[in-house]
Formats: C-alpha cells, structure tokens, sequence
C-alpha cells in the first residue's frame, strides 16, 4: 500500500472522470477486501440525505462494496447483494433499506466492448481477478522478439533499440517470449481465455518520441506497458474493437 502514488493515481482517475464530461467531487481509493480509505468512505456515507445509487462497470466490486459498508454498521437486511467473479452478477436494480429511510440502489455493471474483459470466456475471469498487487513483469527486448499475453493478445517489437518493457497486468497471466516469426504459431496454440472465434486486428504503433521520456500502453482491460521512448516501432495483436491508448505512465 505505501508504495502507491496515491495522489497521482487520483488525478490520473480525475483526469479520465473528466474526459467523458463528468465533475468529480470526491475521489476515495478504496477497497472491500482489504479495508483501503473504508472509514472515510462510510463518514462520506453518514452526510448523505437521499437515496444511493451504485453505478459502474460489471465486476468492480459494488455489491461487496455495499455488504461491507451494512455489516460495519452492523446493519442486517433480509438479503445482502450476490457477488462474484463472474461479470453481470447483479441482473436487476435490488433495493436495500440503509437507514433514516435511505435505501442503497445496488444496479447491474456495464461492460464495455471496447475492453479486453469483454472478449473472455467464463473460466478466464478467474485469472483476471485482482486479489494481490500487481507485480511488473520486465522484459529486456531486442527487435524482433513477441510477448505474447498467454490466450488474450500479443506485443511485437519490429524496430528500435534494446528497451525495457514492464507488463503491469493480473500477476496470474502467463507470459511468453518468442520471436516474431514464431509468434502466429504460437498464438494458434494457446487461444485460452478468449471466447471462441473473435477476430485478431494488428495495430501497428510508431513511437515519435526519442527523449527517454517514459511512456505507456494503456490496453483497456488489462494494464498497461511501460518503457522509455526511443522511436520504436511496435505492433499489438488485439481482439477487434478492444482499444488502446499512449499513456503517461500511472505509476
Ligand atoms: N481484489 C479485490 N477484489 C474485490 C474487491 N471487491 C470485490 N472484489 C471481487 O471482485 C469480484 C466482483 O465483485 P462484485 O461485488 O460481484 O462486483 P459488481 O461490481 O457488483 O459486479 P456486477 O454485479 O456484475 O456489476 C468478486 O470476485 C469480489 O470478490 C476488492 O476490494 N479487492
Ligand atoms: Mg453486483
């Protein structure tokens, strides 16, 4: 916990809150499991005078959010919400006496098919879950050589200098190193965790930048890679539709 940057990790939520139109007022970075900023968020809970909707993306952890925040206050409804790590585990809008008259809105989670989580085959979510902190995993690549993200999606590096690349992703995903040439072959073998036939799309990514600043690849449901630019030439082998974007790296 105390080797997060949790404030740059807070303007960087901000900044993406703001990008879509919206006006953050409080950001806590919190956590049912392991009790992270739990305390501030119940007192935020206390001021609140009107119904309480949760809203966000399918398997973030809302109802576990809500079962925690009752059984802290020693609260017991009939029913507490159904989780788990499958997503849409919440089917409809379940409402939860809370106090004062107040209830709690516990809704069903969105999935975005611009994201990699959408793509995956039931039994992959359980090596997508985030139980324990992420570990970086470090490659130093000479061009020519693939990683390929075991059963979700490939990084090729075509052109450029020997650069250090850091897989920020579920420490449970396996990775393998090859060469590019080997890389179809080896993508054939391992189709694990994607639902079957969805479309492969390559993105070919040139890196302007030749100053050592670092730089990232945010991939939408995964994490993201980070390295030092060099005016590499790059390529991700990527489900149709899943998007990317050249991030400032988070941490
Ligand atoms: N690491 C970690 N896992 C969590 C946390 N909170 C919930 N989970 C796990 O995340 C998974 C999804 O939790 P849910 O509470 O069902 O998520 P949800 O947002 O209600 O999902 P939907 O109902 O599909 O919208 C479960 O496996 C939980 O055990 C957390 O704070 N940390
Ligand atoms: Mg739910």
């Amino acid at each position: 916990m105390q080797y997060i940057a949790f404030n740059k990790l807070k303007d960087w939520v901000r900044k993406q809150i703001t990008l879509i139109g919206l006006e953050p007022i409080v950001i806590i970075l919190i956590s049912s499991t392991k009790n992270y900023f739990i305390d501030e968020f119940v007192e935020l809970l206390t001021k609140q005078q009107t119904d309480i909707y949760w809203i966000g993306k399918t398997n973030v952890g809302k109802s576990s959010l809500i079962n925690k925040v009752l059984s802290l206050q020693q609260q017991f409804p009939r029913k507490l919400s159904l989780i788990s790590y499958f997503p849409n585990t919440t089917m409809n809008l379940i409402a939860i006496a809370y106090r004062d008259y107040l209830y709690f809105y516990d809704t069903p989670g969105f999935a975005n098919s611009n994201e990699l989580n959408y793509y995956l085959n039931n039994n992959a979510y359980r090596n997508l879950n985030f139980e324990s902190k992420i570990k970086s995993k470090t490659y130093q690549l000479e061009y020519g050589k693939t990683i390929t993200i075991v059963g979700l999606f490939q990084f090729s590096f075509i052109e450029g200098l020997a650069t250090s690349f850091h897989f920020y992703g579920s420490n449970k995903l396996v990775l393998h190193r090859s060469k590019i040439e080997n890389c179809s072959r080896i993508w054939k073998q391992q189709i694990l965790l994607l639902k079957p036939n969805i479309k492969m799309v390559e993105h070919q990514i040139k890196i302007s930048k030749n100053n050592e600043e670092k730089i990232g690849i945010q991939i939408y449901g995964y994490g993201w890679i980070s390295f030092k630019a060099r005016k590499q030439q790059l390529r991700l082998l990527l489900p149709e539709n899943c998007d990317y974007q050249i991030i400032k790296p988070i941490l």
